[in-house]
């Protein structure tokens, strides 16, 4: 990682990497989005104002793997979270052409800072565009917030830090502290926006959410043991998956989908 984008995150809470899939790799995954969304429909389900998002992505479409362990994020997680990071969530999210007002909700993450760390980072998100975003279209926004900054309530810290709207070509990799206050940007716009949204912890910490399952291919089968340590933080959607599977076998794909909605509902991700 650059020195000069460390001091940014460290000013601003996030840092653009600019644009680090090429068009053909961005070709590839746009392709795999889609077929996802097509194949495994009913995985999808709503949040927030205007988004459908698939977090069991890497058991759906596994070649998403290659976006969450690509080498530029992953040499930029390490030098910030300052040692090896670990697979938290994955979720793929879309956003459909909108026709009405301009919609922000903003919040921090969860867990938020980890204040006894050197860039308070208990989680980091990579928010991957998969398609082009600029003032026409939806976008992610995010108010900055240095490192030393005091934290403050929504409206104060709004006022203190301004609203920052993240463009950029399809390929564009952001990663921002999941402390740091943001929001998606919903824009009236005949536009469509494809994101892949990953987020990393540290591995000796608690795991972040119960949103994704991690599948056993990865953090048990995975020929590579760098590979299988940083999947192997696992949640207890996962745990309880493996539970139930520890008695009925190995599931048909379809059934295995329809248990991971089962515990979805279960850890109150989705309504049915
Ligand atoms: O989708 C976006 O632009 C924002 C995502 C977000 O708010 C979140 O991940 O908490």
């Amino acid at each position: 990682m650059k020195p000069a984008d460390y001091a940014f995150f460290k000013e601003n809470g996030y840092v653009s990497l600019g644009k680090i899939l090429s068009d053909v790799e961005v070709e590839h995954f746009v392709h795999t989005f889609d077929r996802d969304r097509t194949e495994v429909e009913d995985h999808w389900y709503r949040i927030g104002h205007y988004q459908t998002v698939n977090c069991d992505a890497l058991l759906t479409s596994p070649e998403f793997d290659n976006v969450i362990r690509h080498p530029i994020v992953m040499d930029c997680l390490h030098t910030l979270m300052g040692n090896a990071p670990c697979f938290s969530e994955i979720c793929i999210r879309y956003m459909a052409p909108y026709d009405g007002e301009l919609n922000r909700g903003w919040h921090r993450d969860g867990p938020r800072h980890w204040l006894e760390h050197p860039m308070r980072i208990g989680f980091v998100q990579l928010m991957l565009y998969l398609t082009d975003v600029d003032e026409t279209t939806h976008c992610f926004s995010l108010s900055p917030e240095s490192v030393e900054a005091e934290i403050l309530e929504t409206d104060a810290q709004l006022e203190r830090g301004g609203i920052v709207d993240l463009y950029g070509p399809a390929g564009t990799a952001i990663l921002f502290n999941i402390g740091v206050l943001h929001t998606a940007t919903t824009r009236p716009t005949q536009e469509e926006r494809k994101t892949v949204q990953v987020y990393y912890g540290h591995p000796n910490r608690r795991y972040l959410s119960e949103d994704s399952i991690i599948p056993v291919e990865l953090w048990r089968d995975h020929p590579d043991p760098e590979a299988r340590a940083f999947y192997s933080v696992l949640n207890n959607k996962t745990r309880d998956y493996l539970e139930h599977t520890a008695s009925t076998g190995e599931l048909p794909f379809e059934d295995t989908l329809a248990l991971l909605r089962e515990l979805d509902v279960k850890h109150r991700k989705r309504s049915e």
